[in-house]
């Protein structure tokens, strides 16, 4: 018989002229969304845009999966709790290089492409740093034709929108699936069931030897949706596998029929709750039972995907190792050590010292924060209640670990309980920094200062147990969003410069140094930072009412409000300043936009506080007639990727002052730079990279170092006698304590301003004058342009090395071996 080959079948290749996309648009639009182009509304355009983008990189991907097959590649699986992606239309279009005939075919049909862009909600599945580093890598393992998979959690409701209200921030859910989401399809046929509870039994099956089965008391189902990630030039398509939980049982009938609808429901209910919202926690952990269940139900789910489609290709899990590489992005996933170890060993019948060997060689673990209120831990009984085998499977593991570390000589007690799996002192509570880290064969920190105070501290005695496996990988970002998209001026400006060898290898924007002295590009680069600034002034003018001048500075902070990236030691700053601006009328100021941006934890106090204090210090300061606009304060409320993507472009200033050792690397900075701003830091995270990389007089860092933050700290020090001794931060702090931005409550900030004066455990008072001298010296240099141009081009020229391209290319060399 004749078979029918497939592959006669497959429609030929599609061309992507504008005519082609043109006909397409009409097409989906009529039998995908059944609407007449008359009637058609923005939203149809931009569901009808977003699937002929995406059936082209269907194409790709499906030979992506292919070419995997065929080749026996080695699979990159990248377990992640956050994937902040933001917009996909810009990135998917531009990676598989349709963007101007898309413009065009729409601008043919009478629709703005940059009206429709603006529609698509950003996938806010992430909080900060961390998710948003998961985004990137995902783009860029693409790239590099990395074969991967990313999962995580298909949250119903990502991040939080952030509203102010009178200056507070208000949290409000944010519904980025109501319109439905064009990218993503859903896997009915890749579903799992997840336990929780229930009991353990034990079977002898003779010789000594014994089984384990796990009899859940709880089940629900994971469903797979999965979407697309293009790399660039869509060399690859990999796939992001986010999970949806089910219920096994959606109607509970007996219920149903007697007539209890609600009570019906409840399976489906309590199933659908797991994954409906983000925990708004940013480095800090979430604590709560529905936060393991989420950790457990996503690594599971994805633990029992990546077994199936070894099996497929391999005849048993030997070959694990070297078919596969599992990353783990923080402790988050970290229970997929016990919970491999248990599919391996009790659902697939190796013996427990395989399992637990195949499963080390083939994890690989990051850590992203020193902080040690953030070190995941949870109360044994929780636990044990949760996931009993898991329970045992950590006491085993525990035991091995423990075992062999009272061989080695210098493992005294203290050592032994430093490394244990089990905190024994005061409530019992499993470490998850300790079983990631044992049962991986690399532990990696985000910066070259990161990963030596990880040495120093966190995993200093289990450092001293396996000295080979803490290894460095600087973060990065990728380029095309965060370069080509975002600021297209500039993109054009430094292709007509220097080519396009820049666009396949970030490395050679270092031919724009040649450029750096060049008066006229020095020009050229000014007009388009204007530009940008220009865009975020109307922005600004727009959305909040209020009137900045472009003309300005623009000085940015924009991350996560936390109290160790220090956006008090700004505001204070902006308050001094304030003061001088009044009482020296006389002196040349230089005139500056200070702009905030950022989230606070929703049961973080102070940050929240902090938030209403820029917003105090805002109205007071932008309302005195006496500044003569020498100053604006404005935070911008919910910041998100989108915003990003215009504030980045537009800064002039980037403010990368958190206390150092205390910011694990940061990505912002890295954003910042490579678009033209100069920096202003400490040496703390990828900012001492930025300054080897960029040259110290193209940065202006101050401050103490981490190493003086670990003595004063260790020493004491006081505050009190720092404050007394400057005459500008005390006036500050006092304006600030009595209530001069807060006459409707004037001791709303006397607590924050205490804990500076008290304790300040974010050196807040012992970096001010440096910081405040800093920022005197910025003024020096904007004011000499020629100056200020040839530093920031030089910024964009050595910042290459920052793409997230490279830092895949040493994770797929020295982690995965891919
Ligand atoms: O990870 C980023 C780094 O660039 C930042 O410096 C770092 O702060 C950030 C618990 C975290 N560390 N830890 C978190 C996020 C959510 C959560 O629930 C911790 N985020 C970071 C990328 O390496």
């Amino acid at each position: 018989m004749n078979r029918v080959n497939s592959n006669d079948l497959a429609p030929a290749p599609r061309t992507s002229d504008v005519e082609q996309l043109a006909v397409e648009l009409l097409e989906r639009l009529k039998y995908r969304i059944g609407k007449d182009p008359k009637v058609a509304k923005p939203h149809d355009w931009l569901t009808a845009a977003i699937l002929v983008a995406r059936d082209r990189i269907t194409d790709a991907w499906m030979d992506s999966t292919r070419r995997t097959y065929a080749t026996g590649a080695k699979r990159v699986y990248y377990l992640s709790l956050e994937f902040l992606i933001g917009r996909l239309m810009r990135d998917a279009m531009t990676n598989i290089g349709i963007m101007e005939e898309m413009r065009q075919a729409l601008a043919s049909l009478g629709v703005d492409i940059d009206v429709i862009a603006e529609l698509e909600p950003d996938a806010a599945l992430g909080n900060g740093g961390l998710g948003r580093l998961a985004a990137c890598f995902m783009e860029s393992m693409a790239t590099v034709d990395v074969p991967a998979y990313g999962y995580g959690i298909r949250y119903v409701h990502g991040l939080f929108r952030q509203q102010m209200a009178d200056g507070w921030q208000v949290e409000l859910p944010e519904t980025w699936l109501a319109h439905g989401n064009p990218w993503e399809f859903e896997r009915r046929e890749s579903s799992y069931e997840i336990g929780y509870g229930g009991v353990v039994e034990t079977i002898n099956i003779g010789e000594d030897k014994q089984r384990f089965v796990w009899k859940p008391a709880e089940r629900v189902i994971a469903t797979a949706y999965d979407t697309p990630a293009v790399g660039w030039r869509a060399k690859r398509v990999n796939t992001l596998r986010l999970w949806a939980a089910n219920p096994i049982d959606p109607i509970l009938l007996e219920a149903f029929n007697a007539g209890d609808h609600i009570g019906a429901l409840k399976e489906s209910n309590k199933a659908e709750s797991l994954t409906r919202v983000l925990y708004p926690a940013d480095a800090t952990p979430a604590g709560q039972e529905l936060r393991l269940r989420q950790e457990f139900f996503f690594c599971s789910a994805s633990l029992q995907d990546i077994l199936r489609r070894h099996l497929q290709q391999y005849p048993d899990f030997t070959s694990l190792p070297d078919a596969v590489a599992i990353q783990l992005n923080d402790t988050h996933p970290a229970v997929s050590v016990a919970e491999l170890v248990r599919l391996l060993s009790d659902v697939h019948g190796l013996d427990f010292d395989t399992a637990w060997d195949i499963s080390r060689r083939t994890f690989s673990y990051t850590n992203h924060t020193l902080l040690p209120e953030a070190l995941e831990s949870w109360p044994v009984p929780l636990f044990e209640r949760l996931l009993p085998r898991h329970m045992q499977i950590v006491y085993a593991i525990n035991a091995k670990i423990l075992l062999q570390a009272r061989k080695e000589k210098d493992f005294e007690d203290q050592r032994i309980r430093s490394i244990s799996l089990i905190e024994e002192s005061g409530e019992r509570r499993v470490r998850m920094g300790n079983l990631a880290f044992v049962g991986s064969h690399s532990i990696n920190g985000v910066s070259a200062l990161h990963t030596e105070l990880m040495k120093e501290t966190v995993f200093a005695d289990l450092h001293k147990l396996y000295p080979d496996r803490i290894n460095n990988k600087t973060n990065g970002i990728t380029p095309r969003r965060w370069l080509m998209q975002c600021n297209p001026g500039l993109f054009n400006l430094i292709r007509e410069a220097i080519g396009d060898a820049f666009m396949d290898d970030a490395e050679a924007l270092t031919a724009l140094d040649a450029f750096a002295d060049d008066r006229d590009f020095q020009e050229r680069f000014a007009a388009i930072k204007r530009e940008n600034k220009n865009r975020l002034a109307n922005l600004v003018g727009s959305r909040m009412g209020v009137r900045i001048d472009p003309t300005a500075m623009f000085d940015i902070q924009i991350k996560r409000i936390h109290e160790y990236k220090r956006q008090l030691l700004n505001i204070i700053e902006a308050v001094a300043l304030y003061d001088q601006i009044r009482s020296h009328p006389e002196l040349d100021w230089t005139p500056r936009v200070k702009l905030f941006a950022g989230k606070a934890a929703p049961s973080y106090h102070n940050a929240k506080l902090i938030i209403k204090l820029a917003n105090d210090v805002a109205r007071v300061i932008n309302n005195d007639p006496a500044v003569r606009g020498l100053l604006k304060v404005v935070f911008v409320p919910n910041y998100n990727v989108s915003l990003a993507e215009i504030m980045v472009p537009a800064a002039d200033l980037s403010e990368q002052i958190s206390t150092a050792g205390m910011e694990a690397s940061g990505t912002g900075n890295m954003k910042f730079a490579l678009n033209g701003a100069l920096t202003i830091g400490t040496l703390d995270g990828a900012n001492v990279e930025m300054r080897d990389h960029v040259g110290e007089e193209n940065i202006v860092i101050f401050g103490m170092t981490a190493e003086e933050v670990a003595t004063v700290r260790a020493e004491g020090h006081n505050p009190r006698a720092i404050i007394e001794q400057s005459k500008e931060l005390s006036q500050a702090l006092a304006a600030i304590s009595s209530g001069v931005f807060s006459p409707d409550d004037r001791t709303r900030f006397t607590g924050l301003v205490d804990g500076i004066y008290n304790h300040d455990w974010f050196m807040v008072a012992a970096d001010f004058d440096a910081y405040a001298k800093a920022q005197r010296e910025v003024d020096g240099i904007w004011n000499d342009k020629t100056s200020w141009y040839s530093k920031t081009i030089r910024n964009t020229a050595r910042m290459g090395w920052f793409s997230s391209d490279r830092t895949i290319r040493q994770y797929a060399k020295e982690i995965w071996r891919a």
